[in-house]
């Protein structure tokens, strides 16, 4: 018999540092790398002579409680260097082990090194500019502005203060710690002449406030930016440096990976171009995609902020693609499905916050459309003030974004939560749905507005039937609505059982449950998008809004339902698997719960491969790209990794189905995984060779109940309040 290595052993032999990495400084945007503490982020461009570092802070928005504005970029720190020489031995690379960038090359004999990050503790983006000579540092540093603030500089500071026309007042402060030179005051920039070592930190923020109740607006940020800077500046760069790294991999470091051998000796930009050609050499790629996934997400979702929007916090543009918003009807959902298995819960509650104002919104300023007695519906795009786009409501979208609040609890077993957060907001979308339906064909409940995002079917003067992108004639039964009504009313119910409260309006529930029109198969064998089957093999729309009960919903499982899932998979292979990157996102979750690892790696790799015509895909920094850029495709790959890997949202008599390696595809013949969260309060480790799981570790902090599939057996299992239990 092979002896099999222990666990820890396992891990360590294969996990790679995780660092993107290139010989050249960004030519653009998308080859820029991004670093971020969950508000202020920048994308840092290494260039040699001139330094570029675009930054943003999440909460620069125009708009307010009714227009939709856009997410704003801030503005941009450049350092110009007076340097000879040519250089050499370029790098540039980012850390996500460390959340640190860092540039280092050697010009006119002298080697320089940038490190740079942007720290939460400190909130404030720290720059470490070094040269291995004395007074090799000089050159000028200036700040820009996007909205055209004035800009002083004064001592070792530069700062543009501005008020956009909502009214929102913003700062920005750049400080220069040096050690030997000088640093001057040069008409609006610094000027910084044969320094050693400087420490560059900066500092924005707005006067926006996180709750309706203060109409958005609390204090201009002066002083926080003038107290940050001073503590900052009283302390050291390595215990900076020292907080951030505590900081960050207290987050990060939960959850290791690895699904094979890496090819970390190639820049990245050449790596996903080989990868492109040789789908199987490079899994550790895929192992830096999935954590990459969990980089952005620590780096623009921390409590108390807002969530990770269309980009995170990353973006350029003044007027960025659908606002840089929150998209409801698969994006900002998306973004999050990642948080609680990958053990970020801390991430997702900006999300919950959002959910919440948004809700509160809604139900004061009820615009006629979507005014509603009971509950509150959303439109399809949305900002932090609950101020949206007009285009498009989306009925289902409130119940879509609470089913967040019940993962939460099924992942935390948190009753308090449940109770005060979840359940009432369950259940005033199910109070909303139970008025909203209507009687259809046989008697069967079905919305009488449905709407499958983002296309529907509409009959022409010759009488035909097309499916016409972006159409909103409503579609009464359409398959999206019926399976997020689904959905919150199983939320609801297993919620009420829970608790143990509400029983008479559960089982009346559970009664209007089994009246819902469900999904049907339709005459080629698919999932019916529409209530009348007139969907089209040939259609490739990106959207595949009639699969949620496959993922994230839970109505459609190979076991359970197996003529559906059948179904389903034709759905799917008629829709391809290609689309943008969120839509190949998607997929990969779809066929790992359809258990089909093979096609779900297929997909990953259209997904990390650039695409040309840019259809889907990545940028050279890893960015998906929808196009243009949109961060669902990151975070939804690592979501889509996770369920390949892991996963529990089977659910019988209130006990989870955790199911361990449902869709390992073969090419990762070997590796691990070690920290992800399954629901009902476990934390797993797996250990998998020759494509079988030879080892798991499952530990219940608070203590739990579980079945668990290893290798095709289940078994029960009970644990008490810090119990493991291991496999074999
Ligand atoms: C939805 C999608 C688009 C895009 C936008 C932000 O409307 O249909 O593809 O992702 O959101």
């Amino acid at each position: 018999m092979k002896l099999l290595l222990p666990l820890a052993a396992t891990l360590t032999l294969g996990a790679s540092a995780q660092s993107l990495w290139y010989d050249k400084p960004a030519a653009r945007w998308e080859e820029a790398l991004p670093i971020g503490n969950g508000s202020l982020g920048a994308m840092i461009h290494g260039g040699i002579a001139k330094e570029h570092i675009q930054f943003n802070e999440q909460t620069l928005w125009t708009g307010d409680e009714i227009q939709m504005g856009n997410y704003q970029p801030f503005g941009d720190l450049f350092f110009d260097f007076s340097e000879t020489g040519e250089p050499t031995a370029y790098r540039r690379e980012l850390s996500l082990d460390d959340a640190v960038h860092r540039v280092t090359y050697t010009s006119g004999g002298t080697t320089f090194t940038r490190e740079a990050f942007s720290s939460h503790p400190a909130q404030l983006m720290v720059f470490r500019f070094t040269a291995d000579k004395p007074g090799a540092l000089r050159g000028k540093l200036r700040l820009t502005d996007m909205h055209g603030a004035p800009i002083r500089a004064d001592g070792r500071s530069i700062t543009a203060t501005g008020k956009l026309d909502n009214g929102l007042e913003y700062q920005s402060t750049v400080l220069v710690l040096h050690e030997g030179g000088s640093v001057k005051p040069d008409g609006q920039a610094l000027a910084i002449d044969a320094a050693d070592q400087l420490t560059v930190l900066l500092s924005a923020d707005t006067s926006f406030s996180n709750s309706p109740a203060r109409k958005w607006r609390g204090p201009h940020p002066a002083k926080d930016i003038e107290s940050r800077l001073k503590a900052a500046a009283a302390t050291t760069y390595e215990k900076l440096k020292a907080e951030h790294l505590a900081d960050h991999r207290a987050l990060y470091h939960r959850v290791k990976i690895d699904l094979g051998p890496a090819r970390d000796e190639v820049p990245t930009s050449s790596r996903i171009l080989e990868y492109r050609k040789s789908p199987t050499a490079d899994p550790g790629l895929e192992a830096m995609l999935f954590q990459y996934g969990r980089y952005l997400m620590i780096g623009s979702s921390r409590p108390g902020g807002l969530p990770a929007n269309l980009q995170g916090i990353w973006n350029k543009d003044m007027k960025p693609a659908w606002y840089s918003g929150y998209t409801t009807n698969i994006n900002i959902e998306m973004n999050y499905w990642l948080a609680e298995p990958t053990n970020l819960a801390e991430c997702h509650e900006p999300y919950f916050d959002w959910l919440r104002n948004l809700a509160t919104v809604r139900k004061k300023n009820a615009q006629p459309a979507i005014a509603t007695d009971k509950g509150w519906i959303a439109y399809s795009t949305n900002n932090p003030m609950g101020g949206n786009s007009t285009w498009g409501i989306h009925r289902p979208g409130s119940a879509w974004m609470t089913q967040h609040l019940w993962t939460r609890y099924e992942f935390s077993g948190d009753k308090d939560f449940l109770k005060n957060r979840a359940y009432p907001a369950l259940k005033e979308l199910v109070e909303y749905w139970e008025s909203y339906l209507v009687e259809g064909p046989g008697g069967k409940l079905i919305t009488p507005t449905g709407w499958s995002p983002e296309h529907g079917p509409v009959k022409g003067k010759d009488g035909k039937i097309r499916l016409v992108e972006g159409d909103r004639t409503p579609q009464p039964g359409a398959s999206y609505d019926q399976q997020i009504v689904w959905d919150l009313f199983t939320n609801y119910i297993d919620a009420a059982t829970e608790l143990g409260i509400d029983a008479a309006y559960r089982d009346h529930v559970i009664g209007l449950r089994d009246r819902l029109l469900g999904p049907q198969i339709g005459k080629w064998g698919q999932i019916q998008e529409w209530m009348q089957d007139v969907d089209d093999p040939k259609d490739k729309h990106r959207h595949v809004s009639h699969l949620f009960a496959v993922h994230p919903g839970r109505q459609i499982n190979p076991v359970a339902t197996p003529e559906l899932a059948k179904a389903a998979k034709v759905s799917l292979n008629a829709r391809g698997d290609g689309g943008t990157g969120w839509s190949r996102a998607w997929k990969i979750n779809f066929w790992a719960r359809l258990a089909d690892g093979d096609h779900a790696h297929r997909i990953l790799h259209g997904l990390l491969t650039p695409q040309s015509g840019g259809n889907g895909g990545v940028y050279p920094n890893l960015f998906g790209a929808h196009p243009p850029f949109q961060i669902d495709g990151n975070f939804g790959a690592t979501a889509g990794i996770t369920e390949m890997l892991l996963q529990s949202h089977v659910r019988e008599n209130g006990v989870h189905l955790i199911d361990l390696l449902p869709a390992l595809p073969a090419t990762w013949k070997n590796g691990s995984v070690t920290g992800l969260r399954a629901r009902g309060g476990f934390e797993v480790d797996l250990a998998w060779r020759d494509g079988k799981l030879a080892k798991a570790v499952l530990r219940a902090p608070q203590g739990g109940k579980a079945r668990v599939r290893a290798n095709g057996k289940i078994e029960t299992l009970t644990l008490a309040p810090g119990g493991t239990h291991t496999i074999p």
